[in-house]
């Protein structure tokens, strides 16, 4: 079976007759054959969604959102199926699927809801007898574009706030997790979206591009690299096109002297290495105090030696593959680049391919030691599962060494010092900061997103969301009969 594109409530082959495969990076099985978009299929999938979006947009919200509240509740029956098959093509350990899907699934339930709310604004006319509000309007058709990383969540971050908000959307995928956006499509289509308000096309970045130049297509959202993120933005300016962009991090956490050193060694183990370090938000720089260094160190190693790699569906597996050989070798491209720089390999730094792990694309977790902040592992994403010790002598240099990336996305500090967790908390200038916890695991209700290169300025999740995909409208109604000038009368 090849699985198909949705366009205007149909699945469909592509014309050219072009398929590619989804691959488990854990075994190498191949997990589905997809029909692989072209212009016709891009042309198709646009033209559509702009057809359906004025009576979508017509649509009472509440009742969009009667939509979104039943794709919410299929998702989270149907959540341990959604996250094995996950595993499979991602290769994420189960619970974390788990964690990806509920995840889509809040994200849902909370968009859902929006269609009762979308707040508008309603202020005093400086005039008599007018009344002056403001309200939501949607953009019109929105291309998704999403990362492997988060094959469920990431989606919804994008298709929710634009869907309730009454715009329609063309999804496009990224090719190493087709089948669990196809699984998503599916969801929709069961929960009775009316056709070509949501449309799928399936492919490699061609297709993004394809998206992104297509002159029906008003705003484009993306999550994925700084390279293709800056890309997309010069080709939006010049075509005056709404683009937001959640693009990289180097994130960092902080450890001061007096902070619970276990505590902080649980945070820098999960934010480091759970999802094998394929967050935007991992953390791949550990700041330390010179005097908490030596018995960090020391002990992250032995934590991070500990950690067994393997299927992500078995229970005994702490760390997953990578996502493919193109991934694997960068990670590992990294580890010589940190060597050859002369920052100490304390462990890890070698593919590993002990018993089944050979037929995978599995990378040992891997520590970095005396790390300069200049140094490229310092200062350049590898995501993978390698992390840096870079040592400072105050909270104010291990600030500013946290802030100078030319990334701004998510920090953390540990310590038991109150003063010091404010003075973090005013001077950290990335988008999320976490206090005693570490760089991963943002909540759905509040901005996701980040400064300098990691974004463009917008922020997923929360109400901020629906700045990203609405327009304002200001609306001045006179009753007073008769010419009212406002500024002069
Ligand atoms: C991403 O890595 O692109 O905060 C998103 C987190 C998750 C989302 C990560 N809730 O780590």
């Amino acid at each position: 079976m090849i699985h198909k594109h949705y366009i205007d409530g149909k699945w469909v082959e592509s014309s050219r007759g072009e398929t590619f495969e989804s691959l488990n990076p854990a075994t190498g099985e191949v997990l589905g054959v997809l029909s692989q978009a072209g212009p016709k299929e891009v042309e198709a999938a646009v033209e559509a969604a702009a057809r359906a979006f004025p009576s979508w947009r017509r649509f009472p919200a509440p009742k969009r959102g009667e939509i979104l509240f039943r794709v919410a509740g299929i998702l989270a029956q149907r959540k341990e199926e959604l996250a094995t098959l996950m595993t499979r093509e991602m290769g994420k350990v189960l619970k974390e699927a788990r964690g990806d899907v509920q995840e889509g699934i809040d994200m849902t339930y909370y968009m859902a809801a929006e269609g009762r709310r979308q707040f508008g604004q309603v202020v005093p006319a400086e005039l008599p007898d007018k009344f002056s509000m403001a309200i939501r309007d949607p953009i019109g058709v929105v291309a998704a574009i999403t990362p492997w990383n988060f094959p469920l969540a990431i989606p919804t971050w994008k298709l929710m706030p634009a869907l309730i908000t009454g715009n329609t959307a063309v999804l496009k995928p990224a090719e190493d997790t087709p089948l669990m956006a196809c699984k998503l499509v599916e969801i929709f289509e069961e929960a009775g979206l009316p056709p070509g308000v949501l449309n799928l096309v399936l492919g490699a970045g061609d297709v993004g591009a394809m998206l992104v130049d297509h002159p029906k297509v008003n705003l484009i959202s993306f999550t994925g690299s700084n390279d293709v993120g800056r890309e997309i933005a010069i080709k939006a300016a010049s075509s005056g096109k709404r683009v937001a962009l959640e693009m990289g991090g180097k994130n960092a956490i902080l450890v001061m002297a007096d902070a619970n050193l276990d505590l902080a060694l649980d945070g820098i183990v999960w934010s480091s290495f759970g999802t094998s370090g394929q967050r935007c938000t991992a953390a791949s720089r550990i700041i330390v105090h010179r005097d908490a260094r030596e018995e960090l160190a020391e002990k992250l190693v032995e934590r991070v030696r500990a950690l067994r790699l393997g299927n992500g569906l078995l229970e005994t597996t702490d760390v997953g593959p990578v996502i493919n050989q193109a991934q694997l070798d960068r990670i590992h491209g990294y580890t010589e680049v940190g060597v050859k720089e002369g920052a100490e390999l304390l462990t890890g730094g070698k593919r590993y391919t002990e018993g089944e792990c050979a037929k995978g694309f599995f990378y040992m977790p891997t520590l970095f030691n005396r790390v300069k902040p200049g140094m490229r592992i310092a200062r350049e994403e590898i995501f993978g599962p390698t992390t840096a010790l870079i040592e400072v002598s105050s909270i104010e240099e291990a600030i500013e060494v946290n802030n100078a990336t030319s990334y701004g996305l998510s920090s953390a500090i540990y310590t038991r010092d109150i003063r010091k967790a404010f003075q973090a908390i005013q001077d950290i200038t990335t988008g999320i900061v976490y206090i005693n916890a570490g760089t991963i695991g943002a909540e759905i209700q509040l901005p996701f997103g980040g400064t300098r290169g990691t974004g463009n300025g917008h922020r997923e999740a929360g109400t901020a969301a629906l700045e990203t995909y609405t327009e304002w409208k200001t609306v001045y109604i006179d009753y007073s009969g008769r010419l009212q000038r406002a500024q002069i009368d």
